[in-house]
């Protein structure tokens, strides 16, 4: 019941199971992977696809004849596994050179490469079949707005935007962007720092259409936001078009915690969003294991967060099938006739229903909802005891 299928397109970043466990306050404590070892492990623990940043695959300063050897054995493991490459990005944020940002830094020659390393990105991510193509500006933003104005960060990088669909385009790749938020870290402030954010600016876009958002758990948790709040949003606006998934605790730095790790709750909230949905994209962990961990803890690490995936879509299934909670839900969507009449959209004459009609607000005010039931029922169902 809870092992990986291919239908269900786990997948994982180079830079997760990869992660050596470097932190700003100690030194890496695990051997790095090569990208061929990584697929391999990610094909054991039941992953459909493996992702990259330019840089996890090919070195920034990796000579033609590196990066060819490097292409042909990832391109090896990948035929000897099977597994996928559904989305790719660049790394715009570890070289000193995007130390003030990348599309949005205030030197128009950083500005420049930034949007040559993109395209060599996408060339890239493109000989692999990837289909999504994820932006998170980790370093587009401030400490000090004295240093930048905010209007022409976001203009500098919808220009970028605007620039790189075009190229998407004219290049014939089946790209869709994906636009992922943080708010912080990093960067002091990170510009366009929640989902929501970006679905706005999202709008402003010349092709928007083939721009859409990469929400993940952590970062909108790090605003203090409901996660499935954000990615319902986005569903509503037809613009889910990947999602990282990992967790987090709120009022804490970028954690990337193994998915459903710290929040049970928020996160069951979150698979019965997606499953109810039938959400048809990558389940992408966007995580790492603790700095604690050696290469079997890593194994743990990925094995955990496709595996408390599949419980919470189990306990989604349950609570759809529970005859009392349902019940309860029921209730709330029992409407008297009279008032099911008044719903719909305008018209003169359900302006001249609603005016007539006699409500009682004492009696509307005075009933009660049975949420305390039913969300315990609901821990009693997360906790395994119905
Ligand atoms: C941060 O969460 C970002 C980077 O890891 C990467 O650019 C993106 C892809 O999931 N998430
Ligand atoms: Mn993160
Ligand atoms: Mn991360
Ligand atoms: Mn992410």
């Amino acid at each position: 019941m809870y092992d990986a299928q291919p239908a269900h397109k786990f997948t994982f970043g180079l830079w997760t199971v990869g992660n050596v466990g470097r932190d700003p306050f100690g030194e890496p404590v695990r051997k790095p992977l090569s990208p061929p070892e990584i697929v391999h492990l990610l094909a054991e623990v039941g992953a459909w696809g493996v992702n990259f940043h330019d840089n996890d695959l090919i070195p920034i300063d990796a000579t033609p004849s590196e990066r060819d050897s490097i292409i042909k054995a990832f391109r090896g493991a990948l035929a000897e596994t099977g597994l996928v490459v559904p989305m790719a990005t660049t790394n715009l944020f570890s070289h000193p050179a995007f130390k003030d940002g990348a599309f949005t830094s205030n030197d128009p020659a950083v500005r420049a490469y930034a949007l040559q390393k993109t395209m060599a990105a996408m060339d890239l991510g493109a000989e692999f079949g990837a289909t999504t193509y994820v932006f998170w500006g980790g370093r587009e933003g401030s400490e000090s707005d004295a240093a930048k104005n905010p209007l022409e960060g976001l203009k500098w990088f919808r220009e970028a935007l605007n620039f790189l669909c075009e190229y998407s385009l004219a290049q014939g790749y089946n790209y869709r962007f994906a636009l992922e938020a943080k708010p912080n870290e990093p960067r002091g402030d990170i510009f366009l720092p929640t989902t929501g954010a970006m679905l706005g600016f999202i709008e402003t876009l010349d092709h928007s259409a083939m721009v859409g958002v990469n929400p993940e758990v952590a970062h909108e948790t790090m605003a203090g936001l409901n996660f499935a709040h954000a990615v319902a949003q986005a569903l509503d606006a037809g613009k889910l078009f990947h999602i990282d998934l990992n967790d987090q605790a709120s009022g804490r730095y970028d954690q990337d915690f193994r998915f459903a790790a710290h929040n049970y709750k928020q996160n069951f909230f979150l698979v019965k969003l997606l499953e109810d949905v039938g959400y048809d994209g990558p389940r992408h962990f966007d995580a790492h294991a603790y700095r604690s961990e050696d290469l079997q803890g890593v194994k743990d690490f990925a094995r955990g967060c496709i595996r408390s995936y599949l419980i919470l879509a189990e306990k989604a299934r349950r609570f759809n099938a529970d005859a009392e909670i349902q019940g309860l839900l029921a209730e709330l969507k029992t409407v008297e006739p009279a008032v099911a009449a008044l719903a719909g959209s305008y018209s003169p004459e359900r302006v001249a229903a609603l005016k007539a009609h006699e409500f009682d607000r004492t009696g509307l005010g005075a009933r009660g909802l049975g949420y305390e039931k039913l969300d315990q029922l609901t821990f009693e169902l997360l906790m395994g005891v119905r």
